[in-house]
């Protein structure tokens, strides 16, 4: 028997045929049916093209409906979907195409000549565009091609996907994702959020990330409902299309804009059933700020690119602010020390681990990295510190991981340093996050010149542009004598958080 996930979404997509699927406000848009038939048209596309089962497929696309009916295609075929962040440079990309290896890259129309370049360095065969308009060589591809109109027979543990997560030495890591593991968190994410065909998701996120992708579509898919296609987060468009959506999943900066905006009050979400925040911290006041505005209590659930979706509050009961609510149907979690893996008692900080048929299958190519985070006993470490509250409430307390969060984007602050420290002039530097009533965290880092050097924070940000993606830049650059260290040598990160702490406030 076939494991394919796309057996579900399929069954689903005859059953909804002439429903909307996906709908923009330009007036586009996708029922079922077509959703299906495109499918086919693209699947039998990456077909002609020299795909082959199991063979990734690089994506680095502007969103459109279109982009998430060449996801379908992909899981169709058998191939391994690779979404990539819209904002990384040629360099990240050339990374990404070395690693992962795919058969096909598809690219924006107008990256398709620095497209090829990098392609052809990192060996990748093949170089088609998509753009937002449906258009591109990839679509012309798919109207002549034989449709693929069959479903790719794929087990449990084949791969799905592969999306990549920044590593604290620097290197990203690809997280392998199976059918099973986006099929069994997008069958209980529905049934817990309560999903049905009656819902409209206002889907505002970014598509080349788990939330946007696949908690965001996987689950519609699953339950029929539909999606309106934002190109982005845009409070206007938000409170124009609030009367006619029932849902909004968002990160934290979404709603820290919402209640700011004097537009939000009952009325306004009085047709809207559920927002949903994750990827980052919401913080307590804004949940209550929100709850305060409108009477819905955000719910807010954690999870992660290794894991899907494994922690939520209730859609019946209290959504506790400041908590991630409970684990979810099929998922376990434990708290442990974090040198032994020993389980600690309810009430104390320690790591949280999480096991189910949601964690992913390891990182590709990565096997020791795999075997320090994904244990024997198929407990994942997630390098989040965490506590039970007497009422059996996660709250993510803090990270033993050294990650800065901005606006729900991770960001690795060795990876930063290291270009940092590329520079000319530059002896050392320190990435750190601090509070950014905007962002969550802000970017920032600083820098120790070399003797005589006369650096100025413009020139640090300057040899940024263009080697990392913006949202990975420091929004502000200081200088320091030295960094603190412990007698160990370590850099003292929470010294410098603390020495710079209201540089955004
Ligand atoms: C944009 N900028 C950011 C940024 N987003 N800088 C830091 N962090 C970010 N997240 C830059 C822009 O390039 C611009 O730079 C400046 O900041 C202001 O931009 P803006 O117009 O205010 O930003 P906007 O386009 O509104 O985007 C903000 C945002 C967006 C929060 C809406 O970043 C977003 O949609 N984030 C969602 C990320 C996400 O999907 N995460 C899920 C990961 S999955 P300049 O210099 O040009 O002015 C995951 C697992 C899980 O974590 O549990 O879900
Ligand atoms: P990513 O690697 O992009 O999937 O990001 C996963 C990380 O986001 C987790 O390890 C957490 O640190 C963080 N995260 C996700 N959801 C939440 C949440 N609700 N509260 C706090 N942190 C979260």
């Amino acid at each position: 028997m076939s494991h394919n996930l796309f057996e579900t979404f399929a069954a689903r997509m005859r059953d909804r045929g002439t429903a909307d699927f996906i709908t923009t406000r330009d007036g586009r848009r996708y029922a079922y049916r077509d959703a299906l038939e495109v499918s086919a048209r693209l699947a039998g596309a990456l077909v002609a093209l020299g795909v082959s089962p199991g063979d990734r497929v690089a994506v680095q696309v502007d969103k459109s409906p279109e982009a998430i009916l060449l996801y379908l295609a992909c899981l169709r075929m058998g191939g391994v979907y690779l979404p990539l962040n819209t904002g990384y440079t040629a360099d990240e990309i050339r990374y990404f195409l070395g690693d992962a290896e795919p058969a096909l890259f598809v690219c924006r129309p107008a990256a398709l000549e620095e497209a090829r370049k990098v392609a052809g360095e990192s060996g990748c065969p093949a170089v088609e565009t998509l753009g937002v308009d449906a258009d591109g060589s990839l679509m012309a591809r798919a109207e002549r091609a034989e449709p693929f109109t069959g479903i790719e027979p794929r087990a449990h543990d084949d791969l799905a996907a592969i999306l990549y997560t920044s590593g604290t030495t620097g290197r990203s890591k690809g997280a392998m994702l199976t059918h099973r593991n986006l099929g069994s968190n997008a069958a209980t994410l529905k049934q817990a959020w309560r999903f049905s065909a009656e819902d409209r998701l206002i889907h505002a996120l970014p598509i080349f990330h788990t939330h946007g992708l696949f908690v965001g579509c996987n689950v519609t898919l699953m339950a029929g409902s539909s999606m309106l296609f934002l190109p982005k987060f845009d409070a206007d468009v938000i409170f124009e299309e609030m009367p006619r959506g029932t849902v909004l999943m968002g990160v934290p900066t979404f709603y820290t804009r919402l209640v700011q905006d004097a537009r939000l009050t009952p009325e306004a979400t009085a047709n809207m059933r559920l927002f949903v925040s994750g990827s980052a911290p919401l913080t307590a006041e804004t949940h209550q700020a929100f709850a305060q505005k409108t009477g819905h209590a955000i719910l807010e659930r954690y999870g992660m690119t290794e894991t899907n979706m494994n922690l939520s509050n209730p859609y019946d009961g209290e959504r506790r602010a400041g908590t991630v609510g409970k684990p979810l149907p099929g998922v376990e979690y434990r708290i442990t020390d974090r040198e032994t893996h020993a389980p600690l008692p309810p009430g104390e900080i320690g790591m949280l681990e999480i096991r189910g048929p949601n964690v992913f299958i390891g990182y590709w190519r990565m096997p020791e990295k795999t075997r320090e985070e994904l244990l024997d006993d198929g407990f994942f470490v997630t390098g989040d510190l965490a506590m039970t509250d007497e009422q059996g409430y996660v709250h993510i307390v803090g990270r033993d991981k050294d990650l800065v969060i901005s606006g729900g984007y991770n960001v690795y602050p060795k990876e930063v340093e290291q270009v940092i420290d590329e520079l000319e002039g530059v002896m050392e530097s320190a990435v750190i996050g601090l509070p950014h009533p905007d962002f969550g965290e802000g970017v920032t880092a600083v820098v120790v010149r070399q003797p005589g050097a006369a650096l100025e924070e413009q020139q640090v940000l300057d040899h940024l542009e263009g080697r990392l993606a913006k949202y990975k830049q420091p929004k502000r650059v200081f200088f320091a004598d030295s960094l603190p260290r412990n007698t160990m040598g370590k850099v003292q990160k929470n010294e410098l958080r603390k020495r710079y702490q209201d540089t955004y406030r």
